[in-house]
């Protein structure tokens, strides 16, 4: 069940045979590594099923007992790590910032969660949190730090820039992330007020995601290729009033309203 638990010729070839897979090398094990021991192994080491640690932090003034379990990221194991989602308190989220991939699969990541737990799961009550990590090769970037926090935020989650390699952004991710866990459970399991209002809205972000992933100028805007100027126009109004860098504070709303300013100037003028 448990990597360390196997014998050793299986580890090891589980491993060559995962070493390809690298949209999941997101670096989970690393930042726990990091955490933990202050030190980073460069060698990739799938983890096989789940690893289990135990560790005593301080939060402010308490002494905690923490629980970590560490997922595997590929798909092979999802027998193995659907057993350890019920009773969870707090979840880090890991993407690479250099791997898209590893980003879009978030969304699946919280899918599987939400059906382990059932339909009587609650994960209003779970504190998530999530690491845009690898941000030391910021040359092979292509998640962006808005739409990761974006992401996140808009879901009520926290978000932290890390590196497991350099340790950028560990420390004070742990941190809050245990604060916010005992925060939680002092407030009886509900998220306290202060972290569930974001500044901006559901219709703010996903607008911002739309324009983001938009293939052109019309469907930036929303409207169907050869629309009216009326149209075109119309959709421009309600976006602006929604992205209004005066009026939204979600990350990435000033690219979005430019975007959308620079899409309807286009059509405009190829239209008679
Ligand atoms: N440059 C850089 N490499 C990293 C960082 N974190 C992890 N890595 C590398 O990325 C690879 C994968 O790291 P792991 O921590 O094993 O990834 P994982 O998400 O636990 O992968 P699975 O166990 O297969 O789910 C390893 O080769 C690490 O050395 C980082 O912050 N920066
Ligand atoms: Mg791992």
């Amino acid at each position: 069940l448990v990597g360390r638990q196997m014998p050793h010729f299986i580890v090891r070839k589980s491993r060559r045979i995962l070493q390809d897979r690298v949209s999941e090398q997101r670096g989970g094990s690393c930042i726990i590594k990091r955490y933990c021991e202050k030190r980073f192994v460069p060698k990739y080491l799938a983890t096989i099923g789940i690893d289990y640690g135990v560790t005593k932090v301080q939060v402010r003034d308490r002494e905690i007992k923490v629980n970590i379990f560490d997922m595997a990221g590929h798909p092979f194991f999802y027998e193995v790590r659907n057993e350890f989602y019920k009773d969870t308190q707090g979840v880090i989220l890991v993407y690479d910032v250099g791997q898209k991939e590893s980003f879009d699969a978030l969304d699946a990541w919280l899918a599987e969660m939400k059906q382990e737990l059932g339909p009587h799961g609650n994960m209003e009550n779970i504190v998530f949190v999530v690491c845009a990590n690898k941000i030391d090769c910021s040359k092979h970037r292509s998640v962006d730090e808005s739409e990761g926090r974006l992401w996140a935020e808009s879901r009520g989650f926290l978000y932290f820039e890390t590196s497991a390699q350099t340790g950028e952004g560990i420390n004070e991710m742990f941190q809050t992330f245990y604060s916010a866990i005992i925060d939680l459970c002092d407030n009886g399991g509900k998220r306290p007020p202060s972290s569930m209002g974001v500044g901006f809205t559901k219709e703010q972000a996903d607008a911002i995601r739309r324009i983001r992933n938009s293939k052109d100028s019309w469907d930036m805007l929303g409207v169907k290729p050869g629309a009216t100027r009326d149209e075109v126009n119309k959709a421009y109004r309600k976006l602006a009033v929604l992205l209004h860098p005066d009026k939204c504070v979600a990350p990435g709303s000033e690219d979005a309203f430019k975007a959308v300013v620079n899409a309807r100037t286009a059509l405009l003028k190829n239209i008679k």
